[in-house]
């Protein structure tokens, strides 16, 4: 019989003393918490769960009804457990500190609760994105500044996309694996291991009706790809942009390409779009721990010492050869 999350998470517990009890146990309810969102996702206008709950997140997004849904399952479901000390989401202004009726652990939860919010209404692929820091040692009373821990600080990281699939991806530093969600089980199961992306590719995903305001190198970059064949690439490249980053990374995971999330001139003060700490961070560990690459055009997201909270970032991640060009015509720039 396939392995269940549980089982995977213990015999790694047992592998590598260093999962302690807490964390795996932090792990399982993160993906309880996706389970009831996934249930929430597919009764769409049957659970009254569409449209806009017309109210604005911090960054000046509108927010959907299923982003706040999401957002609440993720907290009511990790608050009372004793291994957190605080959360921190995308669409909460400040982080949330483990309420004083609960003990209180060492962990802390970072979430992007439903990533790909233009995609809950048309019935397109939308995830939750995580990460999971400890909390700095000589720190007392949990603070804001507890969490600007740079990405190569994170000890699990993962993504749950609610497709035709559920699917849970997890890396905690040894490799990635990928459990697919048995309904009528109801539970996570193990149906890959030790994912892979290849190092070559012919796919690209990046958002084109941004082209004209992208910088110098990232149009260059895409210009070769778009010369196909009788360009200086040699070879016809293909395009997909699905604009749920959970969606696009899972194709990067299972098949390559490189996705690019540019810094562009529409915003020029902001670095890009995408959030470091929950989206960055932990799909670029993800990536890196399946032989992949991850950069902001010029340096590794991973040794980015965060600044704020809520800061952004440029991203370009997936098949190595392909970032490694992308960040080498920045670096020559
Ligand atoms: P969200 O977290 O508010 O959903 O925003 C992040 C999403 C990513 O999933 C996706 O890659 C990107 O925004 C799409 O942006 P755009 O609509 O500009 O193409
Ligand atoms: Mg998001």
């Amino acid at each position: 019989m396939a392995a269940s999350l549980s089982r995977y998470l213990v015999e790694q517990q047992r592998a590598r003393n260093h999962i302690p009890p807490e964390l795996r146990l932090l792990l399982e309810v993160v993906a309880r918490a996706c389970k009831r969102i996934s249930h929430a996702v597919n009764k769409g206008a049957l659970g009254g769960v569409l449209g806009s709950a017309h109210s604005e997140n911090v960054q000046g997004e509108v927010q959907k009804k299923l982003d706040i849904i999401a957002n609440e399952v993720l907290i009511e479901a990790n608050e009372w457990g004793g291994y957190l000390a605080a959360m921190a989401s995308e669409e909460m202004d400040s982080i949330y500190v483990v309420p004083n009726r609960y003990p209180k652990g060492e962990y802390l939860l970072l979430f992007d609760p439903l990533d790909g919010s233009s995609n809950i209404d048309v019935n397109v692929s939308i995830g939750t994105i995580f990460s999971v820091l400890k909390k700095p040692e000589h720190s007392q009373k949990v603070s804001e500044a507890d969490f600007l821990q740079p990405g190569h600080a994170q000890v699990a990281a993962g993504y749950c996309v609610y497709g035709p699939q559920t699917t849970l991806v997890l890396t905690v530093g040894d490799g990635v694996a990928i459990f697919t969600l048995d309904r009528e089980q109801g539970s996570f199961v193990l149906t890959q291991e030790n994912v892979r992306i290849p190092e070559d590719t012919r796919e690209f995903a990046i958002n084109m009706s941004n082209m004209r305001h992208w910088d110098k190198p990232v149009a260059n970059y895409i210009a070769e790809c778009l010369a196909g064949r009788e360009g200086p690439r040699g070879k016809d490249f293909n395009m997909r942009w699905i604009a749920s980053m959970v969606a696009d990374v899972h194709r990067l995971l299972t098949r390559g390409g490189v996705f690019l999330y540019p810094w562009d001139k529409r915003e020029p003060e902001k670095p890009g779009k995408l959030r470091l700490m929950y989206e960055a961070n932990p799909m670029s560990w993800l990536i890196e721990q399946a032989g992949g690459m991850a950069t902001d055009g010029r340096e590794r997201i991973l040794d980015i010492q965060p600044t704020q909270l809520h800061q952004r970032v440029s991203v370009c991640l997936g098949s190595k050869n392909e970032v490694a060009r992308v960040t080498a015509m920045h670096q020559a720039a």
